[in-house]
């Protein structure tokens, strides 16, 4: 009966994976997926996290079904983390939201939530190159998916002339994916400066209201706090959007942040403009949330909402998040200076210290990036990202000398 149906390509990140797991010399590196590793290339549990969970195993509470938009406490509390305390909507009580299978499984509800209810033009400008998971994903949601220019691969930096040129020439009242900090698969985020006119061309203000804006900006936030190590700090570019009266849709996870990847904790929240209005579209997203898995997983929300809740514990994750940044800063500075000071290699790398977040796009050639596969048991994206987090300082030095080895070919 499934004579027809044919092999498809592996995932290209999650393949990688595979390909490292078979190779068995012990100088090999994967630095294909982006998940956190300490400075031992361990996966890192956050002391945090293992004291939310020590609570609610003494709590002994029971394993209850979550209502069909999650923990509404974690709702609240996620919201006031994202938009700020001080947030109009926040206060005003007119954002609705969902708990949702991690930053994935929100993208998916908010892109099924706008091609069903969204009033104008079903297509979603992402940038190029963007998290490779996000056109099927908006394309199963039943959005079209187009593009705008965003990364210059001349100067491995922001193409913010081809972007600004594209997000003006989209169609009114299309919808754009903006990458709140940390864009993956780049590193590259655009300065608060170039965010503000972002801004004015999505919105394209002159007299027109911002409910009536020119474009509905959709944020993909799966690294708050990732980014600069300041979970403030990062949420600049949303709350900014939020503070120029744009309506919203957000996508949060707690995957990277709280290191709760498997736990698949995350948030779907669009801002409307009154507490009628979100009424409605609460009402609206558990219609969509119901046939698909009737309700969220309770152990990572109880353990995001522990944490948050509580004013030592979230200070003590905010340094957590704060070191994991730090450690992936300190890699980008070691890294650049084997390539430039020591090792001299040919090209410029001040991109790899510029870039933010958890990749580097490094600028190696696939050819290159298949080589350090292949001869040194180094393991990347084809396209030439680097999981930060996978560099540490015993293997660093091997991972600079087999980039030179591959560059001078
Ligand atoms: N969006 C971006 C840009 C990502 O990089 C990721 C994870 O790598 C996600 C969303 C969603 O991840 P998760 O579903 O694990 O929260
Ligand atoms: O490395 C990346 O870009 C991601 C990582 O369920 C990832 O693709 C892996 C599994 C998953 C979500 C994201």
């Amino acid at each position: 009966i499934w004579n027809h149906v044919p092999a498809g390509p592996p995932d290209p990140i999650l393949g990688i994976t595979e390909a490292f797991k078979a190779d068995k010399d012990p100088r090999k590196i994967n630095l294909g997926v982006g998940a956190y590793r300490d400075e031992n290339g361990k996966p890192y549990v956050l002391p945090s996290v293992k004291a939310a969970e020590d609570r609610i195993y003494n709590a002994k509470a029971d394993k209850e079904y979550l209502p069909i938009t999650g923990l509404g406490e974690l709702n609240k509390l996620a919201a006031k983390l994202a938009y700020g305390a001080e947030s109009a909507p926040l206060l005003e009580g007119r954002i609705a939201s969902t708990q949702s299978i991690s930053g994935t499984g929100a993208l998916r509800i908010g892109g099924a939530f706008l091609a069903r209810h969204y009033p104008g033009v079903k297509t979603i400008y992402l940038p190029v190159p963007s998290w490779g998971n996000h056109t099927p994903l908006f394309r199963d949601s039943g959005l079209e998916v187009k593009g705008y220019r965003y990364l210059d691969k001349k100067t491995i930096g922001l193409d913010f002339a081809g972007l600004k040129e594209d997000l003006a020439a989209a169609p009114e009242k299309s919808i754009v994916l903006l990458h709140a900090c940390a864009h993956n698969p780049t590193g590259v985020d655009p300065t608060p400066e170039q965010w503000a006119e972002i801004s004015d061309i999505v919105k394209v203000s002159i007299q027109v209201s911002v409910s009536n804006a020119r474009l509905f900006p959709f944020f993909d936030f799966a690294y708050q706090g990732f980014a600069s190590g300041d979970t403030t700090r990062d949420a600049f570019a949303l709350r900014y959007f939020v503070s120029q009266g744009h309506n919203i849709a957000l996508a949060q996870s707690f995957a990277k942040n709280m290191g709760l990847y498997g736990e698949r904790v995350g948030l779907f929240s669009v801002t409307t403009s009154s507490p009628e209005e979100k009424a409605r579209v609460d009402s609206q997203i558990k219609i969509l949330v119901r046939p698909l898995y009737s309700n969220p997983p309770l152990h990572g929300a109880r353990i995001a909402s522990t944490i948050l809740a509580d004013s030592l514990l979230s200070a003590q994750w905010e340094k957590e998040v704060k070191g994991m940044a730090d450690r992936i800063i300190s890699m980008r500075n070691e890294l650049y200076n084997h390539l430039t000071h020591d090792l001299k290699t040919p090209g410029e790398w001040g991109h790899i210290k510029s870039q933010i977040g958890m990749f580097s796009f490094t600028g190696l050639t696939t050819p290159q990036a298949k080589a350090l596969g292949e001869k040194a048991h180094i393991y990347m994206t084809s396209e030439g990202r680097i999981s930060m987090a996978g560099l540490n300082s015993h293997n660093i030095k091997y991972f600079a000398d087999s980039v030179d080895a591959a560059v001078r070919g």
